[in-house]
This record gives C-alpha cells, sequence and structure tokens, in this order.
C-alpha cells in the first residue's frame, strides 16, 4: 500500500493521530505533494463520514476524525503559506451560523492566503449581522462563506439579504462553498462565486475579484 493510501485508510478507519502523523511525515520527507496528501485525508474522511451515516461509527470517531484531520492541516500549513509580499485583497471567511466544522474552512483560508490575499478569520458559527459588520467597518473586499450542514445553508441566503437591506451588496463580493452547496444554490442565492474546494476557492475568489 502506498503511503498516501495509507494516510487515507487511516482517516477511513479513524486509527488515531500518531499513526497519521508518522504516514504524513514519510510522505512528505518523499517529495509528496501536500495537496496530494490533503485529497486523501479528503477521501479517507468522505469514508469515515459515510459510516457515521450508515451507523458503523459513533459521534466520538467522527469527533476523532476531525482532530486527526486538524493536527494534519497544521503540519501542512507551514507548506501551504505564502511568506511576505503585497496583499492582492482583504477577505473576510466564516462558517455560517448553526455550523461549527471548520476543518474545510481553515484550508480553504489557508489556500487564500498562500495564493496572497490577507485573511480575516471570522470563526465558526457566524451570524449574518456579523458578516453585515465586517463589511460595514473593515471594508474587505470579499467575504467567503462555508457551510457543511444542509440546515445551515439558508444562513446563507440571509446573509445575502441582509446585505442588500443594509445596502452594501455592492461594496463586497460574495464567495461561498462546503459540502451541500453547488453552484445552482450560489446563483440563486446571488452570491458571485462558488468553488467546490479549497484551491478552486484561491482562482476563484482571484477571477471574482477581477471581474
Ligand atoms: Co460533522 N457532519 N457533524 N462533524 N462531519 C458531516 C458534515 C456529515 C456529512 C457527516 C455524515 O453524516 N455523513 C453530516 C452532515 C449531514 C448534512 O448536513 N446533510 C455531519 C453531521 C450530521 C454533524 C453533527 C450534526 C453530528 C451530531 O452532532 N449528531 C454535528 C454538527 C455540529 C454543528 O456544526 N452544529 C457534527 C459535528 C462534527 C465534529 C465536531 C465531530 C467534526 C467537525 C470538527 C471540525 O470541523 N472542527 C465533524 C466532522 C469531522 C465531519 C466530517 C466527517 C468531515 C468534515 C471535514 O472536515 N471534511 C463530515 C463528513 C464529510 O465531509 N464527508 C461531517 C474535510 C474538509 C477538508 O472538507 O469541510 O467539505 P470540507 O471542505 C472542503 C470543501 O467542502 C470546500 O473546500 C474544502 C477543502 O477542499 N469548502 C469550501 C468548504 N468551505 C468552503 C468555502 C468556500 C469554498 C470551498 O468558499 C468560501
Amino acid at each position: 500500500m502506498s503511503l498516501l493510501e495509507k494516510i487515507e485508510r487511516a482517516f477511513a478507519d479513524v486509527s488515531g493521530v500518531d499513526q497519521m502523523k508518522s504516514h504524513v511525515q514519510s510522505a512528505l520527507a518523499e517529495g509528496t505533494s501536500p495537496l496530494q496528501i490533503l485529497e486523501s485525508m479528503r477521501q479517507g474522511l468522505s469514508t469515515a463520514g459515510r459510516k457515521y451515516e450508515r451507523g458503523e461509527y459513533f459521534l466520538s470517531e467522527l469527533i476523532m476524525s476531525g482532530i486527526m484531520a486538524q493536527e494534519l492541516s497544521a503540519m501542512l500549513k507551514p507548506y501551504l503559506q505564502k511568506d511576505g509580499g503585497q496583499f492582492l485583497a482583504r477577505i473576510a471567511i466564516g462558517t455560517v451560523k448553526g455550523d461549527l466544522h471548520d476543518i474545510g474552512k481553515n484550508l480553504v483560508s489557508t489556500m487564500l492566503s498562500s495564493a496572497g490575499f490577507e485573511i480575516h478569520d471570522l470563526g465558526v458559527d457566524v451570524p449574518p449581522e456579523k458578516f453585515v459588520e465586517v463589511v460595514e467597518k473593515e471594508k474587505p473586499s470579499m467575504i467567503a462563506m462555508s457551510c457543511l450542514l444542509t440546515v445551515a445553508m439558508d444562513t446563507m441566503r440571509n446573509v445575502m439579504d441582509q446585505l442588500a437591506e443594509s445596502g452594501l451588496r455592492t461594496q463586497v463580493k460574495v464567495l461561498a462553498g462546503g459540502r451541500p452547496i453547488t453552484s445552482d444554490f450560489v446563483a440563486r442565492i446571488g452570491a458571485d462565486g462558488y468553488a467546490a474546494d479549497a484551491i478552486e476557492a484561491a482562482s476563484v475568489a482571484k477571477a471574482t475579484l477581477t471581474k
């Protein structure tokens, strides 16, 4: 089994942080790209998520898979970050209200910052009022909304509505993404850009801001 397969398996089997880290260290030492490692993590997490859905895993396993993903993201951050230089634009990012998932959002943040954007991370469970307040006070060029739970998707629509009601919609671009989000949904709520993953988020942000 290749190291990438071992990493994927470590996430799918939720085999613990130490074993996963040792595979990742070996893969990095072999010169494996951090993006390939992230893709293996993503595939392993998908399997773990499906096992949870089928009742084969408990919430404790879901929590452990989240801890493993955070550890892996922290290990890869130095390989993905850009040093110094001038920022292209400022982006305020957050996971929308009702949703506490932040691993994908943090990866998007890292990729945006490695693409040259200045990031203001608002964290998780961010209400529409907070997005609006940040646009009003800090004037970022873009807000980036992440959402993993279907029940929280409506918050994105509320953010768009509140931006329009406060007269700020034309002052900021809006990027949205996350597991249940589609380009159709993004078009329906009137946001400017959709990205399926963290790498695409960086290119879509650039394209949207130069439109
Ligand atoms: Co939760 N969870 N979870 N969970 N969790 C999912 C999302 C779920 C699909 C699992 C399942 O049942 N199959 C399911 C949602 C079902 C649904 O809504 N339809 C689910 C559930 C039900 C829940 C709870 C309700 C469980 C419970 O309490 N009974 C609960 C909700 C808590 C809350 O938020 N209010 C819950 C809790 C948790 C943990 C805390 C245990 C943990 C999160 C830890 C953390 O984030 N700090 C957790 C985890 C780990 C998962 C899974 C297994 C993995 C999520 C993840 O980090 N993936 C997940 C199953 C799955 O996704 N297959 C699951 C890796 C990450 C890199 O991918 O976040 O998708 P992702 O991000 C990607 C893209 O989506 C995209 O780019 C990222 C990187 O490429 N992207 C963007 C994300 N944001 C973007 C923004 C953009 C652009 C792209 O532009 C701005």
